[in-house]
Protein backbone atom coordinates (compact mmCIF):
# COMPACT_ATOMS: atom_id res chain seq x y z
CA UNK A 1 0.00 0.00 0.00
CA UNK A 2 2.66 2.63 1.00
CA UNK A 3 4.83 1.31 -1.97
CA UNK A 4 1.55 2.08 -4.50
CA UNK A 5 1.18 5.52 -2.63
CA UNK A 6 5.05 6.64 -3.47
CA UNK A 7 4.23 5.48 -7.18
CA UNK A 8 1.48 7.44 -7.23
CA UNK A 9 2.71 10.64 -5.74
CA UNK A 10 5.52 10.26 -8.21
CA UNK A 11 3.54 9.45 -11.16
CA UNK A 12 1.14 13.13 -10.23
CA UNK A 13 4.31 14.97 -9.63
CA UNK A 14 5.50 13.99 -13.08
CA UNK A 15 2.45 14.70 -14.23
CA UNK A 16 1.89 18.10 -13.03
CA UNK A 17 5.37 18.99 -13.93
CA UNK A 18 4.51 17.66 -17.71
CA UNK A 19 1.99 20.49 -18.06
CA UNK A 20 4.23 23.15 -16.93
CA UNK A 21 5.55 24.75 -19.75
CA UNK A 22 8.58 25.98 -18.57
CA UNK A 23 9.75 22.45 -18.88
CA UNK A 24 10.51 23.37 -22.31
CA UNK A 25 13.33 25.26 -20.98
CA UNK A 26 15.06 23.04 -19.61
CA UNK A 27 17.62 19.74 -21.39
CA UNK A 28 15.13 16.83 -21.47
CA UNK A 29 18.71 15.13 -20.41
CA UNK A 30 19.21 16.96 -16.96
CA UNK A 31 19.01 14.58 -13.75
CA UNK A 32 16.62 14.43 -11.93
CA UNK A 33 17.62 15.50 -7.96
CA UNK A 34 14.63 13.37 -7.15
CA UNK A 35 15.31 11.49 -4.34
CA UNK A 36 13.57 8.17 -5.32
CA UNK A 37 11.34 7.13 -3.12
CA UNK A 38 10.81 10.16 -1.31
CA UNK A 39 7.44 10.82 -3.69
CA UNK A 40 8.71 14.88 -3.02
CA UNK A 41 10.48 16.97 -5.98
CA UNK A 42 13.87 18.59 -4.56
CA UNK A 43 13.35 21.95 -5.82
CA UNK A 44 12.11 24.00 -2.93
CA UNK A 45 15.69 24.78 -1.06
CA UNK A 46 16.51 27.53 -3.53
CA UNK A 47 13.20 29.30 -2.71
CA UNK A 48 15.04 32.76 -2.70
CA UNK A 49 14.16 35.80 -4.53
CA UNK A 50 17.80 36.33 -5.73
CA UNK A 51 18.20 32.97 -7.20
CA UNK A 52 14.78 32.19 -8.62
CA UNK A 53 15.90 31.20 -12.28
CA UNK A 54 18.18 28.10 -11.21
CA UNK A 55 14.88 27.47 -8.82
CA UNK A 56 12.79 27.55 -11.82
CA UNK A 57 14.69 25.07 -14.01
CA UNK A 58 15.45 22.73 -10.42
CA UNK A 59 11.62 22.44 -10.95
CA UNK A 60 11.60 21.60 -14.48
CA UNK A 61 13.63 18.61 -14.31
CA UNK A 62 10.98 16.72 -12.65
CA UNK A 63 9.28 16.07 -15.82
CA UNK A 64 12.45 13.20 -16.83
CA UNK A 65 11.72 10.07 -14.98
CA UNK A 66 13.71 9.41 -11.89
CA UNK A 67 17.02 8.11 -12.46
CA UNK A 68 19.87 6.81 -10.72
CA UNK A 69 22.66 9.07 -11.78
CA UNK A 70 21.74 11.73 -9.08
CA UNK A 71 25.09 13.14 -7.18
CA UNK A 72 24.07 15.66 -5.45
CA UNK A 73 22.14 15.50 -2.43
CA UNK A 74 19.97 18.65 -0.88
CA UNK A 75 18.15 18.75 2.67
CA UNK A 76 14.89 19.79 1.80
CA UNK A 77 13.21 22.14 4.06
CA UNK A 78 9.59 20.27 5.19
CA UNK A 79 7.63 23.35 5.37
CA UNK A 80 7.65 26.62 3.73
CA UNK A 81 10.35 29.30 5.16
CA UNK A 82 9.48 31.95 7.78
CA UNK A 83 9.90 34.80 5.71
CA UNK A 84 6.60 33.55 3.31
CA UNK A 85 3.91 35.42 4.71
CA UNK A 86 0.42 35.80 3.65
CA UNK A 87 0.83 39.76 3.65
CA UNK A 88 -0.14 41.12 0.37
CA UNK A 89 2.88 42.16 -2.29
CA UNK A 90 2.55 45.15 -3.98
CA UNK A 91 4.54 46.49 -6.53
CA UNK A 92 5.11 50.62 -5.38
CA UNK A 93 2.96 52.86 -6.40
CA UNK A 94 0.33 50.71 -7.30
CA UNK A 95 -1.93 50.60 -9.10
CA UNK A 96 0.04 52.77 -11.23
CA UNK A 97 2.86 51.12 -12.33
CA UNK A 98 6.12 51.34 -10.89
CA UNK A 99 8.75 53.63 -12.33
CA UNK A 100 10.37 51.54 -15.09
CA UNK A 101 7.24 49.52 -15.77
CA UNK A 102 7.10 48.18 -19.21
CA UNK A 103 4.32 47.03 -21.27
CA UNK A 104 3.50 43.02 -21.05
CA UNK A 105 1.16 40.79 -22.82
CA UNK A 106 0.21 37.56 -21.07
CA UNK A 107 1.60 34.54 -23.45
CA UNK A 108 1.37 31.71 -20.71
CA UNK A 109 -0.17 30.37 -17.24
CA UNK A 110 0.24 27.56 -15.82
CA UNK A 111 -0.06 25.80 -12.41
CA UNK A 112 2.62 23.19 -11.09
CA UNK A 113 2.48 21.02 -8.01
CA UNK A 114 6.17 21.05 -5.74
CA UNK A 115 6.95 19.33 -2.40
CA UNK A 116 5.34 21.74 -0.14
CA UNK A 117 3.85 24.50 -2.16
CA UNK A 118 2.11 25.16 -5.26
CA UNK A 119 3.27 27.14 -8.08
CA UNK A 120 1.30 29.30 -10.43
CA UNK A 121 3.03 31.40 -13.57
CA UNK A 122 2.39 33.73 -15.60
CA UNK A 123 4.46 34.41 -18.65
CA UNK A 124 4.80 37.47 -20.64
CA UNK A 125 6.23 38.95 -23.78
CA UNK A 126 7.53 42.37 -23.07
CA UNK A 127 10.29 43.81 -21.08
CA UNK A 128 10.47 46.17 -18.05
CA UNK A 129 9.56 45.90 -14.48
CA UNK A 130 5.96 44.06 -14.28
CA UNK A 131 3.77 45.76 -11.74
CA UNK A 132 1.53 43.48 -9.70
CA UNK A 133 -0.80 43.20 -6.70
CA UNK A 134 -1.44 39.96 -4.93
CA UNK A 135 -3.47 39.29 -1.62
CA UNK A 136 -6.22 37.11 -0.46
CA UNK A 137 -9.48 37.53 -0.77
CA UNK A 138 -12.17 35.97 1.60
CA UNK A 139 -14.43 35.59 -1.19
CA UNK A 140 -13.91 35.64 -5.18
CA UNK A 141 -13.60 38.95 -6.86
CA UNK A 142 -16.69 40.38 -8.39
CA UNK A 143 -16.59 41.06 -12.01
CA UNK A 144 -18.13 44.83 -12.79
CA UNK A 145 -19.58 43.56 -16.03
CA UNK A 146 -19.38 40.64 -17.88
CA UNK A 147 -20.78 39.58 -21.65
CA UNK A 148 -22.62 35.94 -20.55
CA UNK A 149 -22.97 35.06 -23.80
CA UNK A 150 -26.29 36.89 -24.62
CA UNK A 151 -26.34 39.86 -22.48
CA UNK A 152 -23.89 42.28 -20.16
CA UNK A 153 -24.24 41.00 -16.36
CA UNK A 154 -23.07 42.97 -13.50
CA UNK A 155 -21.48 42.35 -10.64
CA UNK A 156 -21.46 38.57 -11.24
CA UNK A 157 -19.03 36.83 -8.77
CA UNK A 158 -16.45 34.33 -10.08
CA UNK A 159 -17.47 30.84 -9.70
CA UNK A 160 -14.58 28.76 -8.67
CA UNK A 161 -13.53 26.35 -7.09
CA UNK A 162 -11.95 26.76 -3.82
CA UNK A 163 -12.83 28.35 -0.05
CA UNK A 164 -10.20 31.00 -0.28
CA UNK A 165 -8.78 33.33 -3.25
CA UNK A 166 -5.62 34.20 -3.95
CA UNK A 167 -5.75 37.59 -6.47
CA UNK A 168 -3.03 38.14 -8.51
CA UNK A 169 -3.38 41.33 -10.44
CA UNK A 170 -0.68 42.67 -13.09
CA UNK A 171 -0.52 45.61 -15.43
CA UNK A 172 -0.03 43.73 -18.19
CA UNK A 173 -2.71 42.68 -20.93
CA UNK A 174 -4.20 39.60 -22.38
CA UNK A 175 -6.48 40.50 -25.69
CA UNK A 176 -8.24 43.84 -24.72
CA UNK A 177 -6.83 47.34 -26.07
CA UNK A 178 -4.34 45.28 -28.20
CA UNK A 179 -5.84 46.29 -31.98
CA UNK A 180 -3.45 43.34 -33.82
CA UNK A 181 -5.18 39.95 -33.20
CA UNK A 182 -1.83 37.91 -34.17
CA UNK A 183 -0.64 39.34 -30.77
CA UNK A 184 -3.81 38.08 -28.89
CA UNK A 185 -3.24 35.41 -26.23
CA UNK A 186 -4.16 32.05 -27.09
CA UNK A 187 -2.97 30.15 -23.80
CA UNK A 188 -5.37 29.00 -21.12
CA UNK A 189 -7.60 30.99 -19.07
CA UNK A 190 -8.85 28.22 -17.01
CA UNK A 191 -6.73 26.00 -15.09
CA UNK A 192 -7.31 23.16 -13.03
CA UNK A 193 -4.94 22.24 -9.88
CA UNK A 194 -6.08 19.22 -9.40
CA UNK A 195 -5.48 17.84 -12.34
CA UNK A 196 -2.04 18.73 -11.85
CA UNK A 197 -1.64 17.44 -8.81
CA UNK A 198 -1.65 20.91 -6.57
CA UNK A 199 -2.50 20.66 -2.68
CA UNK A 200 -3.53 23.89 -2.21
CA UNK A 201 -4.58 25.49 -5.32
CA UNK A 202 -7.79 23.92 -6.87
CA UNK A 203 -8.57 26.47 -9.69
CA UNK A 204 -6.67 29.48 -11.40
CA UNK A 205 -9.18 31.93 -13.71
CA UNK A 206 -8.19 34.83 -15.54
CA UNK A 207 -10.35 36.82 -14.26
CA UNK A 208 -9.66 40.50 -15.23
CA UNK A 209 -8.54 41.77 -18.70
CA UNK A 210 -9.57 45.19 -18.74
CA UNK A 211 -7.66 48.77 -19.38
CA UNK A 212 -4.15 47.84 -19.05
CA UNK A 213 -4.51 45.26 -16.00
CA UNK A 214 -4.76 41.81 -15.90
CA UNK A 215 -5.80 39.63 -13.12
CA UNK A 216 -5.76 35.81 -12.28
CA UNK A 217 -7.81 34.33 -9.50
CA UNK A 218 -6.71 31.08 -7.50
CA UNK A 219 -9.30 28.86 -5.67
CA UNK A 220 -7.41 27.09 -2.78
CA UNK A 221 -8.26 25.19 -0.17
CA UNK A 222 -7.19 27.81 2.70
CA UNK A 223 -5.46 30.85 3.11
CA UNK A 224 -1.70 30.19 3.31
CA UNK A 225 1.54 31.73 3.27
CA UNK A 226 2.97 32.75 -0.26
CA UNK A 227 6.24 33.80 -1.58
CA UNK A 228 6.79 35.83 -5.23
CA UNK A 229 9.11 36.82 -7.40
CA UNK A 230 9.46 37.66 -11.28
CA UNK A 231 12.14 35.89 -13.64
CA UNK A 232 13.32 37.06 -16.98
CA UNK A 233 13.83 35.75 -20.40
CA UNK A 234 10.72 35.55 -20.61
CA UNK A 235 9.31 37.84 -18.22
CA UNK A 236 7.85 36.08 -15.94
CA UNK A 237 5.34 36.23 -12.44
CA UNK A 238 6.10 33.31 -10.01
CA UNK A 239 3.53 32.85 -7.12
CA UNK A 240 4.56 29.86 -4.95
CA UNK A 241 1.55 29.03 -2.19
CA UNK A 242 2.34 27.16 0.49
CA UNK A 243 0.39 23.81 1.32
CA UNK A 244 0.46 24.70 4.88
CA UNK A 245 -2.91 26.79 5.86
CA UNK A 246 -1.64 30.05 7.88
CA UNK A 247 -3.99 30.83 10.80
CA UNK A 248 -3.38 34.03 11.54
CA UNK A 249 -4.68 34.94 7.84
CA UNK A 250 -8.02 33.42 8.51
CA UNK A 251 -8.50 35.88 11.01
CA UNK A 252 -7.46 38.93 8.85
CA UNK A 253 -8.88 38.09 5.77
CA UNK A 254 -12.23 36.87 6.62
CA UNK A 255 -12.16 40.60 7.26
CA UNK A 256 -10.45 41.36 4.00
CA UNK A 257 -7.80 43.35 5.79
CA UNK A 258 -4.56 41.73 5.76
CA UNK A 259 -1.47 43.43 6.09
CA UNK A 260 -0.42 46.83 7.77
CA UNK A 261 -1.44 50.25 7.02
CA UNK A 262 0.76 53.36 8.67
CA UNK A 263 3.53 53.47 10.52
CA UNK A 264 3.67 53.22 14.00
CA UNK A 265 6.20 55.44 15.52
CA UNK A 266 7.41 53.88 18.48
CA UNK A 267 8.19 57.56 20.31
CA UNK A 268 4.31 57.67 19.96
CA UNK A 269 2.75 57.31 23.84
CA UNK A 270 -0.21 55.32 23.78
CA UNK A 271 -3.59 56.25 24.96
CA UNK A 272 -7.14 54.02 25.90
CA UNK A 273 -7.43 50.87 24.10
CA UNK A 274 -10.40 49.37 23.67
CA UNK A 275 -11.50 45.89 22.32
CA UNK A 276 -14.66 43.93 21.13
CA UNK A 277 -15.84 42.19 17.94
CA UNK A 278 -16.17 45.39 15.85
CA UNK A 279 -16.79 43.63 11.92
CA UNK A 280 -18.59 40.23 14.03
CA UNK A 281 -16.01 38.43 12.15
CA UNK A 282 -13.35 35.97 13.69
CA UNK A 283 -11.69 37.69 16.83
CA UNK A 284 -12.04 41.31 18.11
CA UNK A 285 -10.58 44.03 16.87
CA UNK A 286 -8.48 46.87 19.46
CA UNK A 287 -9.02 49.92 18.93
CA UNK A 288 -6.06 52.13 20.40
CA UNK A 289 -4.94 55.86 20.34
CA UNK A 290 -1.72 57.03 20.66
CA UNK A 291 -0.09 60.84 21.13
CA UNK A 292 1.95 62.10 18.93
CA UNK A 293 3.78 65.14 19.93
CA UNK A 294 6.08 65.26 16.61
CA UNK A 295 2.61 66.66 15.10
CA UNK A 296 0.72 67.59 18.32
CA UNK A 297 -2.31 65.22 16.90
CA UNK A 298 -3.40 61.45 18.15
CA UNK A 299 -3.33 58.40 15.71
CA UNK A 300 -5.97 55.67 16.21
CA UNK A 301 -5.16 52.13 15.22
CA UNK A 302 -7.56 49.42 14.48
CA UNK A 303 -5.70 46.10 14.73
CA UNK A 304 -6.80 42.51 14.56
CA UNK A 305 -6.09 41.25 18.10
CA UNK A 306 -4.17 38.51 16.90
CA UNK A 307 -1.68 40.98 15.16
CA UNK A 308 -2.57 39.93 11.70
CA UNK A 309 -3.33 43.09 10.47
CA UNK A 310 -3.71 47.05 11.57
CA UNK A 311 -4.58 50.35 10.09
CA UNK A 312 -3.23 53.75 11.26
CA UNK A 313 -4.76 56.96 10.45
CA UNK A 314 -5.02 60.65 12.31
CA UNK A 315 -7.64 61.15 14.62
CA UNK A 316 -9.64 63.89 12.66
CA UNK A 317 -10.29 67.17 14.71
CA UNK A 318 -7.57 65.98 17.76
CA UNK A 319 -5.02 67.77 19.66
CA UNK A 320 -2.52 66.99 22.82
CA UNK A 321 -4.52 69.53 24.82
CA UNK A 322 -7.67 66.74 24.90
CA UNK A 323 -6.82 63.25 25.73
CA UNK A 324 -8.33 61.46 22.17
CA UNK A 325 -9.87 57.73 22.90
CA UNK A 326 -12.04 55.72 22.11
CA UNK A 327 -15.44 55.47 23.68
CA UNK A 328 -17.42 52.17 22.33
CA UNK A 329 -18.66 50.11 19.76
CA UNK A 330 -22.00 50.38 18.63
CA UNK A 331 -23.78 48.78 15.78
CA UNK A 332 -25.70 51.87 14.58
CA UNK A 333 -27.18 51.45 11.12
CA UNK A 334 -27.99 47.48 12.10
CA UNK A 335 -25.65 46.50 9.12
CA UNK A 336 -23.87 44.15 11.95
CA UNK A 337 -20.49 45.98 11.78
CA UNK A 338 -20.05 48.27 14.87
CA UNK A 339 -19.68 51.89 14.47
CA UNK A 340 -17.00 53.27 16.67
CA UNK A 341 -17.18 56.29 18.87
CA UNK A 342 -14.43 58.37 19.68
CA UNK A 343 -13.85 61.11 21.67
CA UNK A 344 -11.67 63.58 19.79
CA UNK A 345 -11.65 66.87 21.24
CA UNK A 346 -12.59 68.87 24.28
CA UNK A 347 -12.50 70.87 27.00
CA UNK A 348 -12.87 71.63 30.98
CA UNK A 349 -16.49 70.45 30.76
CA UNK A 350 -16.91 68.84 27.51
CA UNK A 351 -15.72 66.41 25.40
CA UNK A 352 -16.28 66.41 21.82
CA UNK A 353 -17.04 62.94 19.89
CA UNK A 354 -17.43 61.53 16.42
CA UNK A 355 -18.63 58.63 15.00
CA UNK A 356 -16.49 56.34 12.38
CA UNK A 357 -17.44 53.38 10.01
CA UNK A 358 -15.37 50.33 10.02
CA UNK A 359 -15.24 49.63 6.22
CA UNK A 360 -12.74 48.80 3.70
CA UNK A 361 -10.23 48.09 6.72
CA UNK A 362 -10.34 51.68 7.51
CA UNK A 363 -11.92 54.01 10.36
CA UNK A 364 -13.89 56.24 7.89
CA UNK A 365 -15.04 59.57 10.00
CA UNK A 366 -19.05 59.47 9.42
CA UNK A 367 -20.26 63.27 7.82
CA UNK A 368 -23.16 64.97 7.70
CA UNK A 369 -26.17 65.16 5.09
CA UNK A 370 -24.16 67.21 2.84
CA UNK A 371 -20.82 65.27 3.45
CA UNK A 372 -19.26 67.60 5.52
CA UNK A 373 -17.58 66.84 8.69
CA UNK A 374 -19.50 66.17 11.64
CA UNK A 375 -19.12 66.02 15.47
CA UNK A 376 -20.93 66.81 18.93
CA UNK A 377 -20.47 68.72 21.74
CA UNK A 378 -21.31 66.90 25.17
CA UNK A 379 -20.92 69.05 28.12
CA UNK A 380 -22.65 72.75 29.55
CA UNK A 381 -21.19 75.77 29.59
CA UNK A 382 -23.07 78.96 31.69
CA UNK A 383 -25.38 79.58 28.52
CA UNK A 384 -26.07 76.15 26.91
CA UNK A 385 -25.50 72.78 27.17
CA UNK A 386 -25.49 69.50 24.91
CA UNK A 387 -26.28 65.83 25.10
CA UNK A 388 -26.35 62.80 22.72
CA UNK A 389 -28.63 59.86 23.12
CA UNK A 390 -28.43 56.50 21.34
CA UNK A 391 -31.97 55.77 20.43
CA UNK A 392 -33.43 52.55 18.35
CA UNK A 393 -33.34 54.41 15.24
CA UNK A 394 -29.72 56.16 15.82
CA UNK A 395 -28.91 59.26 17.72
CA UNK A 396 -30.88 62.33 19.28
CA UNK A 397 -28.68 65.18 19.93
CA UNK A 398 -29.49 68.06 21.55
CA UNK A 399 -28.53 71.58 22.03
CA UNK A 400 -30.16 73.84 24.81
CA UNK A 401 -29.24 77.69 24.86
CA UNK A 402 -30.69 80.35 27.32
CA UNK A 403 -32.57 82.63 25.11
CA UNK A 404 -32.91 86.41 26.25
CA UNK A 405 -35.99 86.26 27.90
CA UNK A 406 -34.17 83.40 30.33
CA UNK A 407 -36.01 80.49 29.09
CA UNK A 408 -34.04 77.33 27.56
CA UNK A 409 -34.55 76.81 23.86
CA UNK A 410 -33.70 73.08 23.56
CA UNK A 411 -32.70 72.12 19.69
CA UNK A 412 -33.96 68.38 19.64
CA UNK A 413 -32.06 66.52 16.07
CA UNK A 414 -32.81 62.76 15.61
CA UNK A 415 -30.83 61.40 13.16
CA UNK A 416 -30.09 57.94 11.08
CA UNK A 417 -26.89 56.94 9.58
CA UNK A 418 -26.83 55.65 6.18
CA UNK A 419 -23.89 54.87 4.96
CA UNK A 420 -21.49 57.13 5.89
CA UNK A 421 -23.56 60.13 6.67
CA UNK A 422 -26.17 60.93 8.65
CA UNK A 423 -29.67 61.67 7.60
CA UNK A 424 -32.30 63.67 9.89
CA UNK A 425 -34.99 61.71 10.07
CA UNK A 426 -37.82 62.69 7.45
CA UNK A 427 -39.67 65.40 10.31
CA UNK A 428 -42.48 65.98 7.09
CA UNK A 429 -42.94 62.42 6.69
CA UNK A 430 -44.98 62.13 9.36
CA UNK A 431 -42.08 62.90 12.59
CA UNK A 432 -43.00 65.68 14.68
CA UNK A 433 -40.03 68.11 15.44
CA UNK A 434 -39.39 67.42 19.07
CA UNK A 435 -37.31 70.77 19.58
CA UNK A 436 -39.21 72.97 22.65
CA UNK A 437 -38.93 75.65 24.85
CA UNK A 438 -39.13 75.94 28.69
CA UNK A 439 -39.66 78.83 30.55
CA UNK A 440 -38.20 76.50 33.87
CA UNK A 441 -35.06 77.83 34.97
CA UNK A 442 -33.39 74.81 35.62
CA UNK A 443 -31.25 72.95 32.92
CA UNK A 444 -33.60 70.83 30.82
CA UNK A 445 -31.13 67.91 31.20
CA UNK A 446 -27.93 66.34 32.46
CA UNK A 447 -25.37 67.03 29.64
CA UNK A 448 -24.09 63.41 28.67
CA UNK A 449 -23.51 61.13 26.25
CA UNK A 450 -26.34 58.31 26.84
CA UNK A 451 -25.34 55.21 24.33
CA UNK A 452 -25.37 51.72 25.87
CA UNK A 453 -22.02 50.38 24.34
CA1 LIG B 1 -13.75 40.71 14.33
CA1 LIG C 1 -22.93 49.51 11.39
Amino acid sequence: MKLFSIALTILIAGACSSSEKNTEESAPAATSDETPGSGEETDGYETQDDEPNTELETTSTTTSTTTSTSTTTTTLPETCPTNWTAVPRTTSGWPYPVTTGGSFILSDAEIGAHSYFDRFVLDFEGSGDLSYDIRWLASPPIIPEQWDGSAWVNDAPVIMDGNKFLQVRTIARSTSDISDPSQWYSGPDDLDGNAVGAQVVNQGKMTEDFEGYLGWTLGTEHFAAFNVFTLENPKRLVVDICHEEDSAASQATSAGCLGEWGFRDPDWIEGVSLSGDIDGIAGDEIVTTFADPSISKWWMEIAADDGSWRQISVVPGSSLVFEAQPLGFLDMDEDGVKEIFMQTDGGAYSFVFKVFVFDDCELQPTLNSEGGDISWPVGASAMNMARATCTEFGMSVENAQVTGDETWLVDVNEIVLSGIAWEPLPVDAGWVDPSYETPDLDPPFAPSLNCEF
